[in-house]
C-alpha cells in the first residue's frame, strides 16, 4: 500500500495551497473520528489525503473518462461537474497512482454524495469532509454537534443540510446522495429506539 508520507507528496502537487490546508485538515478530523468511533486508521487516512486528488481536473476530460469506464454510474454525466471528482479521482488514482486498495478507492468515490450502505470508513470520510474546521456556513457547527452524538447522526446532519443546500439552490440531486440520506434515516431510527 502507498505510504502517507507518498500519498502527502503527491496531492501537495495536484493541489492548490487551500485546497492542500483543507485536505490535512480532513486528515486530523478523520483522524479524531477513527479515535471515537474506530475503523481503518491507516486506510482511512491514506483515503483521506487522496480524497481530493481530481479536484482540479478539467470537467470535460473528466466527462470523458467516466464514459469509458464502466464502474461509473451512467447517469453521472447528467449531473453537475462537482460530482465527477470523486468518482474520477478514484478511477485515476488506480491508473496514475498505483492505487490498488479497494477500501481506499471506495471511500474516495463515495466522499462526495455518500451512498446506500456505506461502510464505517466511508462513513468517517464523509463526515469529516463536511465537519472539518475549516468549513464556516451555516449548519458546519450543528454537524460537529450531530457527529458528537453519533457517526450516523453527524453523517445525516451532513446529508440532510446538503440536500437543503442543493434544493435551495435547485440544481439537481444525485441519486447516491439520496439513497444515502434515506440509509442514514434508517439507522439513526434504529439506534433511537435501541436506546
Ligand atoms: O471537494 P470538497 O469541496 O472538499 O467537498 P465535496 O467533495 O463534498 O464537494 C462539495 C460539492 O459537491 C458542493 O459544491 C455540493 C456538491 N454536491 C454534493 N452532493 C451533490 C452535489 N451537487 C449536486 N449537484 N448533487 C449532489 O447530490
Ligand atoms: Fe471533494
Ligand atoms: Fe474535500
Amino acid at each position: 500500500m502507498m505510504t502517507e508520507h507518498e500519498a502527502d507528496r503527491i496531492i501537495q502537487q495536484a493541489l492548490k495551497p487551500r485546497r492542500y490546508e483543507h485536505t490535512i485538515r480532513v486528515v486530523e478530523t478523520a483522524d479524531q473520528l477513527v479515535e471515537r468511533y474506530g475503523g481503518d486508521r491507516k486506510r482511512i487516512r491514506l483515503a483521506a489525503y487522496l480524497h481530493d486528488y481530481a479536484k482540479y481536473r478539467d470537467a470535460d476530460e473528466m466527462r470523458s473518462r467516466i464514459n469509458s469506464s464502466p464502474s461509473i454510474p451512467d447517469n453521472l454525466h447528467e449531473h453537475q461537474d462537482e460530482l465527477l471528482h470523486a468518482f474520477v479521482g478514484a478511477l485515476l488514482l488506480k491508473e496514475e497512482c498505483g492505487v490498488e486498495d479497494k477500501a481506499v478507492l471506495q471511500m474516495i468515490a463515495s466522499h462526495t454524495t455518500g451512498r446506500a450502505g456505506m461502510t464505517l470508513e466511508e462513513k468517517i470520510l464523509f463526515l469529516a469532509d463536511y465537519i472539518e474546521p475549516g468549513r464556516t456556513f451555516a449548519g458546519a457547527d450543528a454537524a460537529r454537534q450531530a457527529a458528537e452524538e453519533s457517526l450516523e447522526a453527524g453523517c445525516l446532519q451532513a446529508s440532510s443540510q446538503m440536500i437543503q443546500f442543493l434544493a435551495g439552490k435547485q440544481v439537481s440531486i444525485y441519486p447516491a446522495s439520496v439513497e444515502a440520506y434515506n440509509d442514514l434515516i434508517r439507522q439513526e431510527q434504529r439506534r433511537r429506539i435501541s436506546l
